[in-house]
């Protein structure tokens, strides 16, 4: 919820001027279709997402209140969402203040929520049952059914206004909410459901509440699909889930928690033997990305056990030390904190500013891992000898940068040969152009405007750095003149405000080998550049796929389906009109003209940001692409070669 969301609240409910401040608070619905963005973040995909996550929120406020089990979500034929628990029901008794169904009240005013019954955490960004407005005055029509006394209470809206007051509809022999909308096309820029979205963030509500049972559905015709998530095991199997296809150091998933005043700390671990670091945190079983003080307080225990570990087994000299990036290499971590005032931080207030949040976990941690290592040595030891082999590696490659850095000195041109840069110099006006072999970059480097794109042809096997440290990546051949030309350094060192282009566009061809060279660098940047990606500097060029001529007529096409529809379109319902349907077999069949008018040209080009708002899936991707088990490559492959061709997350 918005900074304004919480000004309109405070500054209107209060108890006495009931009624003037109810019109004010109704306003505030008003405001909700005035100005959706500041309540759901967006009216885009995202926003449209967010409307089944707060009336998922308010059933899983209930599930940690103590009384539902079972969540169902259904996506409608139509795209209505379906949202029921077996909970005790909305409160239905008439509100004194208003005289009106607590359900109706719930439904209607902005900021409406009981207050939080005793023995749960109160969790959410604010009271209970708050984004239910929200969402209904986002809703072309909702309908809510409350099992409750024995009675189905029924209640319908259409915009937030009430259509239908609360009526028995029918008896019943248990309790529970059920809530449909239909998000307003006036509202929404897009309205088709993603069901993999939703299903990525059910399954993690799942893992974040252990025991709780969540089935997600789809029952779009021809899109049939159902899956049903309930981990007995919470954040263990979180982690497990996240390490799927890695090799874990050690068997056991390391699980920690403790509390203390009104708060609870979390934390499941296990290391494996890669090179990334993936730490997962949540407050009040809201995503973190940013991290916060949870982060810290894990990270800095973490540091300290290790060294003192490795000081008592001798494994460690007195002077050595390990740092922490060290001791989190090939880390998988998921934290979980439950406290009563959340304050969120942050540019997308996404980072937890509570301090005493990062006691308990430091205290919590140091605690249960001191323990885990002494009754483990076996796995003490090696995870030690882990952070000892990250330490050495990563003293090589502060070498071998010295060395690229020396040599770069000695030899005066710092930029790479094979690139052809712009003129201009203000990074916020130029872009890069990575392009996929010689011919391709030919053509790029004729068609380009030079004045502020820049091309650099790539050409070749890759490395991939799946499997690699950075030192390895500094001399490589191939991945040099990239570091060089971004001008921004990599891995521990990367630093974005150095970068030299603020659109990297990956250009590559629509088939599998272009799909392999974007994922090799893709992966590239998310393990050694990752703000490069976080902060959306990152593009995929969308070439076109056909060419469609008509007497002097030409159109272009990105799709199969696309194709047909332009090329009806053209015929005009006539079939004797002939239009001709040329491929594009590569982008180094195109001559320097047409690359530009489809493919670079500002004003006509599609460009795909690559976004990261799922990490977790990225890695997870990355992992099972570039590493070194087969059999998930194919079977990801085979199941998602859509996905495989198209990486934007
Ligand atoms: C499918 C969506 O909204 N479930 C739900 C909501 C509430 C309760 C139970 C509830 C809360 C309380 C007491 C309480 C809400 N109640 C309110 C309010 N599922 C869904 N299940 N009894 C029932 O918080 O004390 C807001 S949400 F304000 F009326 F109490």
């Amino acid at each position: 919820m918005s900074e304004e969301l919480d000004l309109i609240e405070r500054g209107t409910a209060t108890e006495h001027e009931y009624n003037a401040s109810e019109i004010q608070v109704l306003e505030g619905l008003e405001a909700v279709r005035k100005r959706p963005g500041m309540y759901i973040g967006s009216t885009s995909a995202s926003g449209l997402h967010h409307l089944v996550y707060e009336i998922v929120d308010n059933a899983i406020d209930e599930a940690l209140a103590g009384y539902c089990t079972e969540i169902h979500v259904t996506i409608n034929p139509g795209n209505s969402i379906t949202v029921t628990d077996n909970g005790r029901g909305i409160p239905v008794d008439i509100q004194a203040q208003t005289g009106k169904p607590a359900l109706e009240v719930v439904y209607t005013i902005l900021h409406a929520g009981g207050k939080f019954g005793g023995g749960g955490y109160k969790v959410s960004g604010g009271l209970h049952g708050v984004g239910a407005s929200v969402v209904n005055a986002c809703s072309e029509w909702l309908e809510v059914r409350v099992h409750k006394n024995g009675n189905i209470y029924e209640m319908k809206f259409a915009r937030g206004k009430v259509t239908q007051g609360m009526t028995i509809v029918g008896q019943t022999d248990h309790t529970g909410t059920e809530v449909t909308f239909q998000p307003d096309p006036e509202m929404f820029e897009e309205l088709v459901y993603d069901y993999e979205t939703l299903h990525r963030r059910m399954r993690e509500q799942a893992f974040l509440n252990a025991g709780l049972k969540i089935v997600m559905a789809d029952e779009r015709p021809g899109q049939e699909q159902r899956d049903e998530m309930c981990y007995e095991g919470g954040i263990r199997e979180f982690v497990t889930f996240i390490n799927e296809n890695k090799t874990p150091v050690h068997d056991e998933v390391v699980y920690m928690a403790g509390e203390k005043a009104d708060a609870m700390a979390e934390v499941a671990l296990q290391y494996t033997d890669g090179y990334s670091e993936i730490i997962v945190s949540f407050a009040n079983n809201i995503h973190t990305p940013e991290g916060g003080m949870h982060e810290e307080g894990f990270k800095r225990a973490i540091t300290t056990v290790l060294n003192n570990y490795g000081r008592k087994m001798k494994i460690l000299k007195d002077d050595e030390k390990v740092s922490g990036d060290d001791c989190r290499e090939g880390l998988t971590c998921v934290i979980s904190v439950k406290l009563t005032e959340a304050q969120f931080e942050g540019q997308t207030k996404a980072k937890l500013g509570n301090s005493e949040i990062r006691t308990l976990v430091n205290a919590v941690v140091t605690e249960k891992l001191t323990e885990f290592l002494d009754e483990t040595p076996a796995v003490g030891k090696a995870i030690l000898e882990k952070a000892m082999m990250a330490s050495r590696a990563r003293e090589a490659a502060r070498r071998a940068r010295e060395e690229v850095r020396r040599k770069n000195a000695l030899e005066g041109s710092s930029m790479p040969d094979k690139l052809s840069d712009c003129n201009e110099t203000d990074p916020s006006l130029t872009e890069l152009y990575i392009v996929e072999g010689d011919s391709a970059g030919g053509s790029a480097k004729g068609g380009r405007d030079s004045r502020f794109q820049a091309i650099l042809p790539l050409w070749g096997k890759m490395l991939n750095v799946e499997k690699a440290r950075a030192d390895k990546i500094y001399g490589n051949d191939k991945l040099t003149p990239v570091i060089t030309a971004l001008g921004a350094g990599l891995g521990d060192d990367f630093d974005v405000t150095k970068l030299r282009y603020h659109k990297v566009v990956i250009m590559a061809d629509a088939d599998v080998d272009g799909a392999h060279i974007r994922t090799l660098l893709l992966t590239f940047f998310f393990r050694f550049m990752r703000p490069l990606i976080e902060e959306g500097y990152v593009y995929a060029a969308v070439p076109p796929l056909f060419k469609l001529t008509r007497g002097k007529t030409t159109r272009l096409a990105f799709s199969e389906e696309e194709r047909d529809a332009i090329s009806a379109e053209m015929r005009g319902g006539n079939h004797n009109v002939k239009v001709d349907i040329s491929r594009f077999k590569g982008l180094g069949e195109m001559d320097p003209h047409e690359l530009w008018e489809t493919t670079m040209d500002p004003t006509k080009r599609t460009l795909r940001k690559i976004t990261l708002d799922d990490a977790v899936a990225a890695d997870k991707i990355f992992t099972v692409l570039m590493g070194e088990k087969v059999e998930p490559r194919k079977e990801y492959i085979e199941t998602h070669a859509h996905y495989a061709v198209n990486l934007d997350y």
